[in-house]
């Protein structure tokens, strides 16, 4: 299988890590491509119309796309222990919260990339970043005890996701009053498939 990928992608980067997670990555080949909103990468668009990444060519099926579609079937092929059973809403729910942060983070991204200074709205920057706020002061106060436990995909998502405004969004402080959670981020970052995945 070809994973169709951006090394700076941070929902490709959550795929990546359950591969190295799940030891799958001599099934998945990684392919960097260049993809942006204003230019599609035509090799992305035959696997995913919308033209992002990450999406997913399989040996034996259609290829797929969304970065959550990917890692159930990546889960499920390694047996399924990344989304348990016995508390499958609860990091459905989790690993929702940190996709929520990443919308947000990459319009904040994207606005700085694409728009110039003049289309450029703050009140719009501030609410996605009330959003990113919320959900990370949610991370502290209600899903640090799942957080500590098990490995599950909401753990992966949610490294990924504060790994990502460390990257992009560092001067919005997200770490300040947010002291248990930056702990858990740094030590998840520590991991050896979130560290091979460093964006360079
Ligand atoms: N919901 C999608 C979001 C993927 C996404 O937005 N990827 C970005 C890179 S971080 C992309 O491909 N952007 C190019 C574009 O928007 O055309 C997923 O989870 O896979």
């Amino acid at each position: 299988m070809k994973l169709l990928m951006s090394p700076l992608s941070p929902y490709a980067r959550k795929v990546r890590v359950l591969l190295r997670e799940t030891s799958q990555l001599d099934a998945v080949q990684e392919v960097s491509v260049s993809t942006s909103p204003l230019a599609s990468d035509p090799v992305v668009v035959v696997a995913n119309p919308t033209g992002r990444v990450p999406a997913l060519i399989r040996d034996d099926g259609p290829a797929i796309h969304d970065s959550r579609v990917i890692t159930r079937f990546l889960d499920a092929r390694a047996g399924g222990a990344l989304y348990p059973e016995d508390s499958l809403w609860e990091v459905l729910t989790l690993e929702a919260t940190a996709e929520g942060i990443l919308d947000s983070a990459l319009i904040l991204t994207y606005e700085g990339r694409f728009r110039s200074p003049e289309q450029q709205s703050p009140e719009w920057l501030d609410a996605h970043w009330a959003k990113i706020a919320r959900a990370v002061s949610a991370l502290e106060d209600q899903w640090l005890a799942l957080l500590d436990g098990p490995l599950t995909m909401g753990h992966i998502a949610t490294g990924c996701a504060l790994a990502y405004l460390d990257f992009r969004h560092d001067a919005r402080g997200w770490r300040k009053g947010h002291d248990r959670l930056a702990a858990w981020a740094d030590a998840f970052a520590a991991r050896p498939g979130m560290a091979e995945t460093r964006p360079g």
